[in-house]
């Protein structure tokens, strides 16, 4: 997108596990479709228009495609835009994207949450039912002392492997997380030892972080979770019980859709019994204001998960942010498992005002992202400041029994 003294160009990502109320990503007929209709009747219609009024020209968005999820233009197509807006004015003011969207007030880095070992949807083959077993380096100082200690994390992950597994061939998924023939809880021990091993080296505390994807292991007709590593099914209740002793047992920090995406309330119960933990919604909210002013209601989850193309603009995606925030829910922005190696959801991040982002440690697409909030930090020099994650450090489980 061109306007008089400025540029802007953007890609959409795509994700292998999807929440069923995401929007349709492409037109019937894919990305060609897509490019036609950008063509035919969507640039006629922007030529002329200020680029500086994202919510307008997001409002056109909705209003070309006239359906509730852009089934007819394509939830990538209008994200693609909606950035292009956002970056082209960045431009032309000069400015980096984060000032732009986020002003002056914009100055804190978010910790970088890290996958470090795949499962389930992100992964082929023999591996851990789970989809990602997370780092979050939660006393860091800086962004580039955290991505640092991700990376150490990481590399002992490799090690610990190598040395446990004879059947360990390095493999990586698509987030650059190792994949391995072990359970789940093989993957929580193995991510419990490279904390205790990795926290002791660089001096502070590194925690465990997953996310179950639930709805990807979640039978509806049988009402079951089925977990083929072991050839285990879970009803709803010993689902609850499994990620409650989980929780417990290897002290998670965060986790992300424990359960299945239309299980509000048992998002609400763990959200309070588990509360020195962040329970965070993906599927459950798809990034929809609506679904999260739902979970709100409910108490369900206190943390979501915003990626921009599940919902198509960044207006939507910035109002589900603050709806978050002044619930006072952590807004988490987050990489999809099929990214881009462009890096605006690092800036999305610190003008979100968001605690963590989500993203690999190493691999093209994620390292992008990563660089870019390093360089950030470095712009924002003496103003910088690790944001700060809303949950006690020390770790009281509160137990409570289900009545
Ligand atoms: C997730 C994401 C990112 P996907 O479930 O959180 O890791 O995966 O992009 O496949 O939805
Ligand atoms: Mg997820």
């Amino acid at each position: 997108m061109e306007t008089k003294s400025g540029f802007g160009r953007a890609a959409a990502p795509a994700g292998a596990s999807k929440g069923l109320a995401e929007v349709t990503y492409y037109p019937k007929g894919g990305v060609d479709a897509a490019v036609r209709i950008v063509e035919k009747s969507i640039s006629p219609k922007l030529a002329g228009m200020d680029a500086k009024k994202q919510e307008e020209i997001d409002f056109l968005l909705h209003e070309i495609d006239g359906t509730e999820t852009f089934e007819k233009i394509g939830g990538n197509t209008a994200y693609a835009i909606s950035l292009c807006a956002a970056k082209a004015t960045a431009d032309s003011y000069k400015v980096l994207l984060y000032e732009y969207l986020g002003g002056y007030l914009a100055y804190e880095t978010p910790f970088p949450l890290g996958n470090v070992l795949s499962g389930g949807r992100h992964a082929h083959g023999r591996a851990p039912d789970f989809q990602e077993f997370l780092v979050l380096p939660i006393n860091a100082k800086s962004f580039w002392e955290a991505a640092k200690a991700n990376v150490i994390f990481h590399n002992k992950v490799g090690e610990i492997l190598r040395k446990a597994k004879k059947t360990f061939t390095s493999g990586r998924s698509d987030e650059g997380a190792w994949i391995a023939d072990v359970n789940n809880d093989e993957a929580l021990e193995i991510m419990a030892q490279a904390c205790r091993e990795v926290s002791e080296e660089i001096g502070f505390e590194c925690r465990v972080g997953l996310d179950v994807a639930a709805s990807t292991l979640w039978d509806s007709r049988k009402q079951v979770y089925n977990y083929s590593h072991r050839k285990i099914k879970r009803t709803s209740e010993e689902q609850v019980e499994y990620i409650l002793r989980l929780i417990e047992n290897y002290d998670l920090i965060y986790i992300e859709d424990p359960f299945h995406e239309e299980d509000f309330s048992n998002f609400a119960w763990l959200t309070e019994t588990a509360s020195n933990c962040l329970v965070c919604g993906d599927d459950l909210f798809v990034t929809n204001v609506e679904r999260l002013k739902r979970g709100i209601k409910a108490a369900a989850a206190n943390s979501v998960i915003i990626k921009p193309n599940q919902i198509g603009t960044l207006t939507d995606a910035w109002e589900t942010a603050k709806a978050a925030r002044e619930a006072l829910y952590a807004p988490v922005v987050s990489h999809r498992s099929g990214d881009t190696v462009n890096a605006e959801i690092a800036h999305l991040a610190v003008a979100f005002h968001a605690p963590i982002i989500k993203t690999g440690v190493i691999e093209g697409a994620r390292i992008a992202k990563i660089d870019e909030l390093i360089r950030i930090e470095d712009t924002l020099g003496k103003r910088a400041r690790m944001a700060e994650i809303p949950i006690k450090e020390e770790s009281i489980f509160v137990r409570k029994r289900r009545h």
